[in-house]
C-alpha cells in the first residue's frame, strides 16, 4: 500500500493517496467518528468552479476603479499574474496615498482552511499591516453577541467557550441535561483549525442523563430525549418562567445567589412583578410549551444535577444577548455552577471543541502560528456591520458603551471568507458592494463573493501546498504535505501577497527572506524551543507526518475554582461575581439590552412561517458545496427546505416539490422535504447553498436572501442571521437552472480588448 499523504481540515484529519488519477480520502486511523464532510473533498478538488487564472471584471478593466453595480453575471477577463498583481498593487497604492489606509477594508472574515501558516486572514492582515494598515473587523458571526455580553456577566468569554466542562464530567454526573437548541450532532464534526479525534459523538452515546430537548427541530438531539418543540426566538420566555417557578416555589439556591452573584434582587422583582409576572402561564402563551410542562421541568431541574446548555445559534438572533444571560441566571438560581455535571454551558453541539478534553495551551504551549504583525489603523467594525459600513460612511452607531463611526471604504480586500454566504439580506449586500471603488478577492473557487469582485486571484487549496495544522483541543499537530499540483495557475495566498509586497516595497519585511517551506520550519522551531514538553526536530515531525500533543485534563468543570474560593479566584466582572444584573450594561441605557435578562418581543410580522437558517449537515458553510455529499442532498438541484406536512398541505406542496420561499427582502427556490420532526409553523433551510441570483431571487436556495441585516442589539452589534419570517409557495413550471456549478463567463485578454 502506498503511504498516505497526511493532512487536516476543519472537519477532521485524513490521509490522501492517488488511485487511478483520482484523489482518495482516508480518515485518520485514530478518529473514532470521522466526519461525513470528508466525502466532499475529492469531488470538489478539481471541480470546474475552481479559479484557474487571475481574472478581472470586464467593466473594471475597461473603466478603472469606481462605484458600480457588480453583477455576478458579468464577464471576467483572464489576465497574466504580473498584470493582475500590478493592478492590485497600483490600486492599493492609489487608495492609501489618496483616501488613506483607513479606506482599505481588510477584515476579511471567514473560515478559510486549516493550516497554521497558509491561514488566509493571517497572511492578509500581516501584509496589509505592512502596507500601512486597514480597517479591521472584530468578533465573529459565530459568537458576536456572546463575545461582548459574557465579559459583563461572567468576566470573560474565553473560559465559557474554550474551557467548558468536559464531556466526562457530564456523562458521569449530569442527571438532567436541559439543552436549549439541543446538542446537534451535525455540528460537532467541526473545530476551527482541525480535529484528529472526534470524541463528542461517543460521549453523547454514553450520556446517562435525561435530556430535555428544547428546540423547534427534533433532529437537534441525536438520541432519546423529551422534546419541547419551542416556538423559535422565545427561549427567554421559557427560561424566565422556569426561574419564576423556582423562586415562587422556594426551590432556588439563596446561598449561591448571595455568595457568588450580584443583582439578583432587581431580576427577582422583574420575574415576580405584579402587573406582568413572568410565570408559566404567561410563558406558555409566548413559547408554545404548556404551563404544566414548564413547572414540571423547573421542579425536575431543582431535584437533579442539572446542566443547562445554550447553543450558539440562540445568540445569533435579534436580542440574542437575552437567552445567554437568562440561561446563566437560571443556572445561578439552581446553584450548581462549578459543580461537576451541573451549571451552565454554551455551545455543546455548536462546535467540536466545546467539552472536548484534548490538549490545552498550558501543556502544549502556543502551537506554531503566523504572527499577524501590527495594524497601524485602529478603525474597526463589529464584524456583521459590513453592509452598514459600506452603505453609511461617516454614520455614528453604538457598540458596547462606545459611539463609533463608519469609515469611508474605497477598497475591499477579502481572502478566506465568503460574505455572499455569511452575511444577511444578500440583496442589500449587493447594493453595499456597489459602493467601493475596487473589490479584490483571493479564492480557490468561483464563489458568489468572487463573482461580485473586480479582481479575483486564484488561491491554492490545502492539498496543493505544504503546511501544518492543529485545532483547539486537537490531539495532534498534523503535517499537511502537498499531495497534488496546484490547480491551473493557482498560487498560495502567501506567494500572491509576497508578489504585492515586492511591488509596494515591503517584500523583505513581509517574507523575512523565507520561502513558505522555510517559514514552516522557522515557526515550528520557535515553538519547539519554548514548548513545555519535548518536541522533536522539524525534519523528524515532517517525516513522521504528525506529532501527538500531551493530553489535556480529562475532568474539568467550568468555574470550579471560582466556586471553591470566590475571594481568591474572583471573576473578572466589576463585582467579582456573576452579574445577574450588570450596572455597566444598565448604564449604557440600551433599550434592546437592558441591565438584566428580559423578554423583548420582536413584534408582529406579516409572514406566517418562522425560518430557521442553521448550519448545514452536508458541508462547512458554503465550502465545497459542489462536493458529492452536499450535492447528494439537493432536490431538483436546490437546497432542501424542511417543513411540517400540515404547513405543506395548506399550501398544496408535496414532498420533493420545488418551492419559492419569500418575504419582503427577497426569495429563493428550494426543494420541499416534509417532516413531522419540526414544530408546525417552522421551516428550516440550512445556510451555504452557493448564492445564485436571478434578480432578487436566488435560484439555488441560499437563506440569506431572506434574513434581515439587523444587529442582535446596540450592545454587541452581533449577527442575527439564524431566523427570518417567510412564506412558502409551490413553484409551478420549469424552475430556472442553477448556474453556479459552472464558472462565470471568462474572456481572454485579446477578445476583451
Ligand atoms: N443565515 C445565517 N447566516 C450565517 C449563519 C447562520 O447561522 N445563519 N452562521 C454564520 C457563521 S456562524 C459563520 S462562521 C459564517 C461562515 O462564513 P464564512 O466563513 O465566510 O464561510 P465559508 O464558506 O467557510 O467561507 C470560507 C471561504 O474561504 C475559501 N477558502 C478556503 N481555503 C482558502 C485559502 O486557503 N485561501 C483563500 N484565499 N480562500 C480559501 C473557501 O473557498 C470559502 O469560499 O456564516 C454565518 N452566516
Ligand atoms: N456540519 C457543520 N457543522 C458546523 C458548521 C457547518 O457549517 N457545518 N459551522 C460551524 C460554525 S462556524 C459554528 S459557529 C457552529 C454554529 O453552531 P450553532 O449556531 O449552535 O448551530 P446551528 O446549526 O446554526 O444551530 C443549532 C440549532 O439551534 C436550533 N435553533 C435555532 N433557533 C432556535 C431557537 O430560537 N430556539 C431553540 N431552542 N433552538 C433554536 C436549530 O434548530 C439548530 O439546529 O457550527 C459549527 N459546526
Ligand atoms: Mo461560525
Amino acid at each position: 500500500m502506498t503511504r498516505l499523504t497526511p493532512t487536516t481540515s476543519h472537519w477532521g484529519a485524513f490521509g490522501v493517496r492517488m488511485s487511478r488519477g483520482e484523489v482518495e480520502v482516508i480518515p485518520h486511523p485514530a478518529d473514532p467518528a470521522p466526519s461525513p464532510l470528508l466525502g466532499n473533498v475529492a469531488s470538489a478538488l478539481r471541480h470546474p468552479t475552481r479559479v484557474a487564472r487571475p481574472a478581472v471584471r470586464r467593466s473594471w478593466l475597461k473603466h478603472g476603479p469606481g462605484p458600480r453595480a457588480r453583477s455576478a453575471g458579468e464577464e471576467f477577463v483572464e489576465v497574466a499574474w504580473d498584470e493582475a498583481l500590478d493592478l492590485v498593487a497600483a490600486e492599493l497604492d492609489r487608495v492609501r496615498r489618496g483616501p488613506g489606509n483607513e479606506a482599505v477594508f481588510g477584515g476579511s472574515y471567514g473560515w478559510a482552511s486549516a493550516g497554521r501558516f497558509h491561514h488566509a486572514q493571517s497572511q492578509l492582515h500581516r501584509f496589509l499591516g505592512l502596507a500601512g494598515g486597514y480597517t479591521s473587523s472584530r468578533n465573529s458571526y459565530s459568537l458576536g453577541t456572546s463575545l461582548v455580553l459574557l465579559p459583563h456577566v461572567v468576566g470573560d468569554s474565553e473560559q465559557v467557550v474554550r474551557r467548558a466542562s468536559t464531556w466526562p464530567t457530564i456523562t458521569e454526573n449530569t442527571e438532567l441535561l436541559v439543552a436549549f437548541g439541543g446538542v446537534p450532532e451535525k455540528n460537532v464534526y467541526v473545530t476551527p483549525g482541525g480535529v484528529t479525534r472526534h470524541v463528542t459523538p461517543g460521549h453523547l452515546k454514553s450520556l446517562r442523563a435525561e435530556v430535555a430537548l428544547i428546540s423547534p427541530l427534533r433532529a437537534d438531539f441525536p438520541l432519546d430525549a423529551r422534546w419541547y418543540p419551542i416556538r423559535p426566538g422565545t427561549d427567554v420566555a421559557l427560561m424566565l418562567a422556569l426561574a419564576h417557578t423556582l423562586v415562587s416555589e422556594g426551590l432556588h439556591d439563596r446561598n449561591f445567589l448571595d455568595r457568588y452573584c450580584t443583582g439578583f434582587g432587581s431580576f427577582e422583582r422583574y420575574l415576580l412583578s405584579q402587573d406582568a409576572p413572568k410565570d408559566a402561564d404567561w410563558a406558555a402563551g409566548v413559547c408554545g410549551i404548556s404551563a404544566d410542562g414548564i413547572r414540571e421541568l423547573a421542579r425536575r431541574m431543582a431535584r437533579s444535577r442539572t446542566l443547562i446548555t445554550v447553543t450558539w445559534s440562540l445568540q445569533r438572533i435579534r436580542y440574542g444577548e437575552q437567552p445567554v444571560w437568562a440561561g446563566i441566571a437560571l443556572a445561578a438560581l439552581l446553584g450548581q455552577i462549578g459543580l461537576p455535571g451541573g451549571g451552565f454551558g454554551h455551545g455543546y453541539g455548536s462546535m467540536g471543541d466545546v467539552g472536548d478534553h484534548g490538549p490545552t495551551a498550558e501543556r502544549t504551549g502556543r502551537v506554531p502560528h503566523l504572527p499577524q504583525g501590527r495594524n497601524p489603523v485602529s478603525t474597526f467594525i463589529p464584524v456583521a456591520r459590513i453592509a452598514d459600513m459600506l452603505l453609511h460612511p461617516g454614520e455614528a452607531y453604538d457598540y458596547n458603551g462606545q459611539t463609533l463611526k463608519y469609515p469611508d471604504i474605497r477598497l475591499v480586500y477579502w481572502a478566506g471568507g465568503n460574505p455572499f454566504h455569511h452575511h444577511q439580506d444578500l440583496n442589500r449586500l449587493r447594493r453595499a458592494f456597489a459602493r467601493p471603488d475596487t473589490i479584490v478577492v483571493h479564492e480557490p473557487y468561483w464563489t458568489a463573493t468572487a463573482r461580485h469582485a473586480d479582481i479575483v486571484l486564484p488561491a491554492t487549496s490545502t492539498l496543493e501546498r505544504d503546511d501544518f495544522g492543529s485545532g483547539r483541543r486537537d490531539t495532534h499537530l498534523i503535517a499537511m504535505r502537498r499531495a497534488v499540483e496546484p490547480y491551473g495557475e493557482a498560487r498560495d495566498d502567501y506567494d500572491i501577497l509576497a508578489g504585492l509586497a515586492a511591488r509596494l516595497g515591503v517584500y523583505d519585511e513581509f517574507t523575512e527572506g523565507r520561502t513558505a517551506r522555510q517559514w514552516l520550519e522557522h515557526l515550528y522551531t520557535a515553538w519547539r524551543e519554548t514548548a513545555p514538553f519535548s518536541v522533536p526536530p522539524f525534519a523528524e515531525f515532517w517525516d513522521e507526518g504528525e506529532l501527538e500533543l500531551p493530553p489535556g485534563p480529562e475532568r474539568e468543570t467550568l468555574f470550579e475554582r471560582f466556586r471553591a474560593d470566590p475571594e481568591a479566584n474572583p471573576l473578572r466582572t466589576p463585582s467579582g461575581g456573576i452579574e445577574i444584573t450588570s450596572a455597566t450594561v444598565a448604564g449604557f441605557g440600551y433599550d434592546d439590552c437592558p441591565g438584566h435578562p428580559v423578554w423583548l418581543d420582536p413584534g408582529p410580522d406579516p409572514h406566517p412561517l418562522f425560518l430557521i437558517a442553521n448550519q448545514p449537515s452536508t458541508r462547512l458553510h458554503s465550502q465545497l458545496d459542489p462536493g458529492a455529499v452536499s450535492q447528494a442532498s439537493k432536490i431538483s438541484e436546490r437546497e432542501p427546505l424542511s417543513m411540517h406536512p400540515s404547513d405543506a398541505s395548506a399550501r398544496g406542496i408535496a414532498d420533493g416539490d420545488v418551492v419559492r420561499v419569500f418575504n419582503d427582502r427577497g426569495a429563493c427556490l428550494s426543494g420541499a422535504v416534509l417532516s413531522e420532526d419540526l414544530r408546525p409553523g417552522v421551516v428550516q433551510l440550512a445556510t451555504g447553498a452557493w448564492y445564485d441570483p436571478l434578480g432578487d431571487l436566488c435560484v439555488h436556495g441560499n437563506p440569506n436572501v431572506l434574513t434581515t441585516d439587523v444587529p442582535s442589539s446596540r450592545l454587541s452589534q452581533g449577527c442575527a442571521g439564524q431566523h427570518a419570517r417567510v412564506d412558502v409557495e409551490r413553484f409551478d413550471g420549469d424552475p430556472p437552472p442553477v448556474t453556479v456549478l459552472a464558472p462565470p463567463r471568462l474572456l481572454s485578454r485579446e477578445v476583451a480588448s
